[in-house]
């Protein structure tokens, strides 16, 4: 059969005419690393659901570093990949990269985070959670928490990677929200990297810091360094979940298995498992479909009262 007589019986049954010439769409994807369980379910969602979806996946995984994803992203535009999917790991910088995609006709799906870059056109779509919100449904839990008590509440704060959307995000939503009860302040704020080992070293240095103090609470922006950190308050001779309220972000399996041991107080849910919406975009995109400029993963709290029957359902 010819080419167009292909085309036109493909476009008969609503698929696109890329799918006539038998080549597999190429998805370039540019990962920040592994620092965390939500990152390892993140990269499996997307590995499985290009295999699903007969899409080639080319993974680059950059180890935390902006100038690895710059490079990943310069290797996919001399590959003329279809599509390149980012998740970046800082919100700057990625104005020049993102130009040279573009003047390439490649066009960039961002996943997980977004950039902050005046020109919008740099980016066909952005599929993620929002993150201040995260941040405001961890406050207003612990507000309603503590609601009704008296005297000083003081909280040490574990933020995420600096200068990553998430944790810039998260920071301003919790702020906001504990603004709602003005004895609860924030006495010690530090990065730890989104990662559990350095989770555990900045909440050993705080606790030390803090010595002869009382801190009632704990704000991690991910489960990873609030498992870190319930560690050290457990190395220090407390306990955490009472002694110390722990609340974080992510909701994952970890997080969860915390809870029902009672040492963690609750975690609010943000949802790794992009891939298929990922997939679907790409497919989309190639099929001159229109995107969505922004989707929003819906997702929810828990408390550790709900752990127990909550952990079989968790799917990361
Ligand atoms: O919360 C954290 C990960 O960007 C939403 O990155 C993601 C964050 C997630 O390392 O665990």
């Amino acid at each position: 059969m010819q080419r167009r007589h292909l085309v036109a019986v493909l476009a008969a049954a609503g698929l696109p005419a890329w799918a006539a010439d038998g080549k597999k769409l190429v998805l370039g994807f540019s990962q920040i690393g592994a620092e965390s369980a939500w990152r390892t379910a993140n990269s499996a969602s997307i590995k499985q659901a290009a295999k699903d979806a007969g899409i080639e996946l080319k993974f680059a995984d950059a180890q935390q570093k902006q100038e690895n994803q710059i490079k990943a992203l310069r290797a996919f535009i001399a590959q003329k990949v279809d599509v390149i999917a980012l998740s970046p790991v800082v919100e700057t910088g990625w104005g020049t990269v993102l130009r040279e995609a573009k003047a390439a006709g490649i066009p960039v799906i961002l996943t997980d985070r977004l950039v902050k870059e005046a020109d919008e056109s740099l980016w066909a779509s952005f599929m993620g959670s929002d993150f201040v919100e995260e941040g405001r449904r961890a406050g207003r839990w612990l507000v309603d928490r503590l609601k009704g008590g008296k005297g000083d509440v003081r909280i040490v704060e574990l933020q995420g990677t600096v200068g990553a959307a998430p944790a810039l995000d998260r920071k301003k939503g919790f702020e906001e929200a504990i603004k709602a009860e003005p004895r609860l302040n924030i006495v010690r704020s530090q990065t730890a990297d989104f990662s559990r080992a350095k989770g555990k070293e900045v909440m050993e240095a705080f606790i030390k810091a803090e010595a002869g103090k009382k801190i009632h609470v704990l704000y991690a922006h991910n489960d990873d360094m609030a498992l870190g950190a319930i560690q050290a308050i457990e190395e220090a001779g407390l306990k955490p979940g009472t002694d110390i309220l722990v609340v974080s972000i992510d909701g994952v399996k970890a997080a969860f298995q915390a809870m029902v041991a009672g040492k963690l107080n609750v975690t609010v849910e943000c949802s790794p498992l992009l891939g298929p919406s990922l997939m679907q975009a790409v497919k989309d995109l190639k099929a001159g479909k229109p995107l969505p400029r922004r989707l929003i993963t819906e997702e929810g709290v828990f408390p550790a009262e709900v752990a127990a029957r909550e952990l079989p359902n968790r799917k990361y």
